[in-house]
């Protein structure tokens, strides 16, 4: 090797250690904060105790953070009379667990101050809550700093009647493949939906006045009687999985191929030439479901973060730091 080759060299290596700061590591906080992961999980643990639908909560929230600006919780920021966050457009509408983010991050503000990023909390207490529920255990990389914006036109998630097509679209700008996505909407595996998102199935689908005829004739008229239930402004909800509701299995997929799913991307998943095939897969064999929804998720908790100095860590999930109120 020549001198410059070796100066090019030397260098590089130089500029490694650098470069893989700005990286997420499986236990980032490991100096800093070495308890940051046992304290989420502890909270997460007593919350899950006392309702185990707060993995439903927690899989909803992380999805809805990383599919807008990445996962930087710009989802956990409040509007203020002045301005507005992503909280107030509407597909947040339901989003609900923010104050179990709102524990944990006050448990790790006395451990250690300003260290501990809101949005690793949402990582990891998802990865909790889904493993609490039956579901896979994995390390999940961490080291996501906060980000500095949240707006309500930014949220441009994909919608409940979309066709499998128009779903890939948005699952593909993130970087995911097809059978990715049909992985990770096995997240409707536990958790509701609110009548309002399905309801044009039950009696009047697509200007047909009749019900979704890719929907068992059973559920029909058993969800026409849940939502038609509703009294008071309140919308009903039902489960996702009719099979089984709290858990994180594959059950979800044997539900879509038994006309069972609940929201139409959820039987387009079935129907569609180009998914129907996984679906079998997936309802065929649990472990594998387990195995590639860790992953999945995984990859999900990479999408657009923020590290090394990008953004902040915010010492109030709720609220800026800079933020006067
Ligand atoms: C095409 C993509 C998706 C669409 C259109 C979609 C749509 C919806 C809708 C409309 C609801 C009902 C909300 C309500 O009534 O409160 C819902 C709930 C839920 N979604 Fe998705 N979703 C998608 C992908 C995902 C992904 C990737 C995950 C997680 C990996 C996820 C996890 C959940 C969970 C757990 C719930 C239940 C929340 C609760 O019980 O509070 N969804 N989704
Ligand atoms: C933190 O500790 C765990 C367990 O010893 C180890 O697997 C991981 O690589 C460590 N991470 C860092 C960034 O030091
Ligand atoms: C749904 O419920 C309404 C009453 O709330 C009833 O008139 C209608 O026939 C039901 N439709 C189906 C498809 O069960
Ligand atoms: C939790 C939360 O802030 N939800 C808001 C979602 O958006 C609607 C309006 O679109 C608000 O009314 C909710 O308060």
């Amino acid at each position: 090797m020549g001198r410059v080759a070796i100066m090019i060299f030397g260098f590089l290596l130089y500029l490694l250690p650098n470069l893989a700061m700005a990286e997420l590591r499986v236990g980032f906080y490991n100096s800093t904060c070495p308890r940051a992961e046992a304290i989420i999980s502890g909270v997460v643990q007593n919350r899950f105790k006392a309702d185990r639908s707060i993995t439903a909560a927690f899989l909803r929230m992380h999805f809805h953070d990383c599919f807008v600006r990445g996962c930087d919780a710009s989802i956990l920021i409040d509007s203020t009379p002045k301005k507005q966050s992503e909280k107030s457009a509407g597909p947040n509408l339901t989003v609900r667990g923010f104050e179990i983010i709102d524990e944990a991050k006050k448990a790790l503000e006395a451990a250690c101050p300003s260290t501990v990023s809101c949005a690793d909390i949402i990582t990891v207490a998802t990865r909790d809550s889904v493993s609490l529920a039956g579901g896979p255990t994995y390390d999940i990389p961490t080291g996501r700093r906060d980000g500095m914006v949240s707006t309500p036109s930014d949220v441009n998630l994909p919608g409940p009647s979309f066709t499998v097509p128009q779903a890939l679209q948005a699952f593909k700008s993130k970087g995911f493949t097809l059978t990715e996505m049909v992985v990770l909407l096995g997240g409707h595996t536990v958790g509701v939906a609110h009548c309002g998102f399905f309801q044009d199935r039950l009696s009047n689908f697509q200007g047909t006045r009749l019900p979704d005829p890719s929907m068992d004739p059973a559920l029909v008229s058993q969800l026409n009687k849940t939502c038609g239930s509703g009294t008071g402004g309140v919308d009903p909800t039902a489960f996702l999985d009719q099979g089984t509701s709290f858990i994180v299995d594959n059950q979800f997929y044997s539900q879509v191929l038994k006309k069972r799913g609940i929201l139409q991307i959820d039987q387009e998943l079935g129907l569609d030439k180009s998914s129907t095939g996984i679906v079998s897969r997936l309802a065929a064999d649990n472990a594998e479901f387990q195995r590639s929804f860790a992953r999945a998720m995984v990859k999900m908790g990479n999408v657009q973060v923020l590290t090394g100095n990008a953004g902040e860590i915010r010492k109030n999930c709720r609220v800026f730091n800079n933020q006067r109120q």
